[in-house]
């Protein structure tokens, strides 16, 4: 554990969406392959000891422990780098009241209540 995040990823697989995401992010991580056949990292390292499951991705974060499935590896990524612009920013209604907003988004509209038609359109 070294303060740095660790995806375990195999090429072509669907881990492929984690490494683009931590990329992206331009997260400080480390990318360590699986072969998928030996379940063994290129370094010789037995896998099913780190992951009984044996599946790709799995995310080491800085604290040591893991996380796996890619949904989830996703949701991380984008929450621990919002700057990133990987997943949109919820506004909850009490920060746009803080930002001095007058309108407050009333989630129990319909969201096409909000839409004008434009003249012409
Ligand atoms: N539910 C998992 C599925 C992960 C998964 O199926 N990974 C595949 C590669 S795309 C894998 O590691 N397969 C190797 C195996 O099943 O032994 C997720 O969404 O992350």
């Amino acid at each position: 554990m070294d303060g740095t995040l660790e995806l375990y990823f195999s090429p072509l697989a669907c881990s492929l969406a984690s490494r683009i995401a931590l990329y992206e992010a331009g997260a400080n991580a480390r990318f360590t392959e699986v072969d998928p056949r030996t379940k063994r990292t290129l370094a010789g390292d037995d896998y099913l000891s780190i992951y009984a499951l044996g599946m790709v991705p799995l995310l080491r974060l800085e604290n040591g422990s893991l996380l796996p499935e890619g949904a989830a590896i996703l949701q991380y990524i984008a929450n621990r780098y919002p700057d990133s612009g990987l997943a949109p920013r919820i506004v909850f209604e009490h920060e746009v009241e803080l930002t001095g907003e007058t309108r407050v988004v009333d989630h129990t509209r319909p969201l096409h209540a909000d839409v004008e038609i434009l003249p012409g359109g």
